[in-house]
């Protein structure tokens, strides 16, 4: 990196954004010196163990507690006979909170939390919780997407969309096609196991927790305990990954604020991988219908798109599965709906993608289906339906290039050597299939604030509530910062991840890149501003210069990301990408085998491309488990029955390929400094892309996902 003179002159070349530059936090990761919640500790610190539910539904007859209170160490236990009444968080939050599970006798799930053991050491506390013995009036659990006894809950979260005549559409085109589409409960699994320590100082509350979302987790326990969100600090300074996981105030978090409370000293607890699958979300199961009606010619004259994914008894999971197909193609008749099954099942939640990974799954091997059925390259059918506006409102894109993603990854890919015929490539006795598909990702960009600061010793600081949890969100912000200052980026410290910082959105739906840009980008500008009236015209003086003349330690402004002028006459784009697989399949053996991926993606303007990159390739190495190995099983008593990480399978580094990640496009004209969002957009495409591939190898069409060994015998 080379040094640049501490001045906002404007004739100096200086562009940082965009650079590979390594993480700035990675020799701190790397030493161990970055502090995550489970290695936060005090002198006088507590640890606490959870007894969980042995049956999915029912009520609590009696709980004896009576042994694990006198066993050594223990402190305090507490079960919904002794546990205070909360108050009820807000009911608008758009990720809800879960239903504190110590509110009365009701079990909705297996593995909910039914007490909590809090002794000296964790060692005890678990010992302890194992004593607790807990009788059920058990009910028979409601379980199983298809089950005609679970409550099914209709557009659930009001985005069903309606344009034209489906159904008159249906009746009149040349070629139907109507099936249906099946994925598996899937768990997100990050490396860093969840984990709380709660301390209360007087009436305020510090709580160290794994969370995507530390606003949220403030809101929620602010109102459980009834106190104004300034008594609440949460501080997130680094996640070991989420992937949605960390979207939620879980319960394990609020039991830890409850216990730490009730026994005035902090309480740390720090789940196990097993509790990792129950008590931190999933993703859900979910069942699609697909039918489209198009010309002879390819040309698509009616999309109706059906989805239901299983939730919690007692709350919702915002999976929009059927939210993008109304903007993905150019179709003049098109019906989405969204549907819940209410079932005995911890609660679904978030992961990588939601909603989006499974609606793409099922439009894109349907939109091959139909190209192989009218014998039109996949990629010519996509161009044929090619959205040059936006199809709902017609309003112009902020930005897209997704012909460019075609164009640039059949290139690299050779799609070109594909040969249409089914079964027809071979290499040696491997059968040998192409398959591609396309992507349209929504990013939700929210308000965001941050605060920045130029002390007398040339150094910027960044403050935002913002995380970073594994993403590079310490990195990116750095760079921002540099440019916008002109400064060098080992000038600049950033703090995030904690709520006493200006307001900041959650690290999820793709977004925070985008909207901490805005707010870093309005806080240099309004900084900048500030720095040229104090310059007063002279030239050549550096910012500590400025400072010391006018006798000052720091300059700071605010800095917020405000909506686009242009907002009313531009539709926001999303991320496109285009995705191409190629698989080798031992037909003896059905050994299926991803051999290479091409992942051509359209974020707008890339902050860092080392970090964009590894983002894009760990989300295809998401998307090649979800396609081929991952299901969460829950057996007949609603029990998870591969929750550790030897029973249910993930990807390891022999699964994976060769994978090619490629930007291109243009800085999105709708959005601060360009940017689009790129955390989940690499996994989004990657079944279709892998199923079309297999189809194209075998001559099978595989709807439901996994894809197993077991089948393609
Ligand atoms: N980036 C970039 N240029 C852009 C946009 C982003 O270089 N135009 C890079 C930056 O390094 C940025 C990162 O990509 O920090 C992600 O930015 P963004 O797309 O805004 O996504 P968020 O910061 O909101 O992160 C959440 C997103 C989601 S929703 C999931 S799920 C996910 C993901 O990021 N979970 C992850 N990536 C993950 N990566 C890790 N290591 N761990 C997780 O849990
Ligand atoms: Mo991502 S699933 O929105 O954290």
């Amino acid at each position: 990196m080379t040094d640049v003179a501490l001045q906002p002159d404007t004739s100096v070349e200086h562009k940082v954004i965009g650079r590979p530059m390594d993480r700035v936090d990675g020799p701190l990761k790397v030493r161990g010196a970055a502090t995550y919640a489970s290695d936060v500790t005090y002198p006088d610190m507590t640890h606490a163990a959870l007894v969980q539910s042995t049956v999915a539904a029912g009520r609590i007859r009696r709980i004896d507690t009576s042994r694990a209170k006198v066993a050594p160490g223990v402190i305090t236990v507490i079960t919904h006979e002794n546990s205070p009444a909360l108050g009820s968080p807000p009911a608008e939050l758009f990720f809800p909170s879960a239903r504190y599970p110590l509110e009365d006798d009701r079990i909705l799930h297996h593995g909910q939390h039914v007490g909590i053991v809090v002794a000296e050491s964790p060692a005890q506390a678990l010992a302890a919780a194992r004593l607790v013995t807990v009788e059920y009036d058990e009910t028979s659990p409601v379980l199983g997407i298809e089950n005609p006894d679970a409550a099914i809950v209709r557009n659930p979260f009001g985005f069903d969309q309606s344009r034209g005549d489906v159904a008159a559409a249906l009746a009149a085109a040349d070629v139907v096609y109507d099936q249906t589409f099946h994925i598996a409960a899937e768990s997100n699994n990050p490396m860093g196991l969840f984990a709380t320590v709660a301390v209360w100082d007087g009436d305020r509350l510090v709580v160290q927790d794994a969370t995507q979302f530390p606003r949220l987790v403030r809101r929620v326990l602010a109102a459980h305990f009834g106190l104004p969100e300034e008594k609440v600090r949460v501080l997130v300074p680094y996640l070991g990954g989420g992937f949605g996981a960390g979207l939620r105030a879980w319960p394990h978090t609020i039991l830890t604020a409850v216990a730490a409370r009730m026994i005035g000293r902090p309480v740390k607890i720090v789940l196990s991988r097993p509790q990792m699958f129950n008590s931190t979300g999933h993703r859900p199961e979910t069942r699609q219908r697909v039918r489209l009606g198009a010309t002879r010619a390819g040309q698509l004259v009616a999309i109706d798109h059906e989805g239901t994914s299983t939730r919690g008894i007692a709350e919702y999971n915002p999976e929009f599965i059927t939210f993008g197909t109304g903007a993905a193609y150019a179709c003049p008749n098109v019906a989405t709906r969204d549907a819940q099954v209410k079932l005995n099942i911890p609660s679904p939640n978030a992961m990588r993608g939601p909603g989006a990974v499974e609606g793409n799954f099922a439009i894109e091997s349907a939109l091959d289906e139909l190209a192989d059925q009218l014998q039109i390259d996949p990629i010519e059918l996509r161009l044929l339906n090619y959205a040059e506006v936006h199809p709902q409102s017609g309003l112009p894109w902020s930005g897209k290039a997704l012909r460019d993603c075609y164009r640039v990854g059949a290139e690299r890919f050779g799609w070109a050597r594909r040969d249409a015929r089914v079964g027809s490539m071979r290499k040696g006795h491997l059968l040998v299939g192409y398959g591609m598909a396309s992507v349209a990702y929504e990013w939700y960009v929210t308000p965001c604030q941050a605060k920045l600061s130029v002390g007398r010793d040339g150094r910027a600081h960044l403050r935002s509530a913002a995380t970073d949890i594994g993403t590079g969100t310490y990195t990116i912000a750095t760079q921002m910062v540099a440019e916008l200052l002109r400064i060098d980026p080992r000038q600049v410290q950033v703090s995030i991840g904690d709520t006493d910082l200006p307001p900041s959105p959650q690290s999820g739906g793709s977004g925070l890149a985008a909207s901490l840009a805005g707010a870093i980008e309005n806080a240099a500008a309004n900084l900048l501003r500030k720095f040229d009236e104090l310059r007063g015209g002279r030239t050549g003086e550096s910012y500590g210069d400025i400072l010391a003349r006018h006798g000052l330690d720091e300059l700071s402004a605010d800095g917020e990301k405000t909506p686009h002028p242009e907002q009313a006459s531009v539709a926001p784009s999303p991320a496109f990408a285009a995705q191409f697989a190629e698989v080798h399949i031992d037909p003896d053996l059905g050994l299926l085998r991803v051999a290479r991926m091409v992942t051509v993606v359209d974020g707008g303007r890339i902050l860092n491309d080392k970090l964009a990159r590894s983002q894009v390739t760990g989300a295809v190495v998401m998307g090649i488990g979800m396609t081929l190995l991952e299901e969460t099983t829950f057996d007949a008593t609603g029990r998870i029955a591969n929750a550790t990480l030897g029973d249910y399978l993930v990807p390891v580094n022999a699964d994976i390929p060769d994978l090619d990640v490629v930007f291109v496009g243009e800085p999105d004209r709708f959005n601060a400094l360009g940017v689009k969002g790129v955390g989940e957009i690499g996994i989004i495409g990657v079944a279709a892309a892998i199923a079309n591939a297999v189809y194209h190898a075998t001559g099978r069409r595989f709807r439901s996902l996994p894809i197993t060994i077991d089948q393609l015998l």
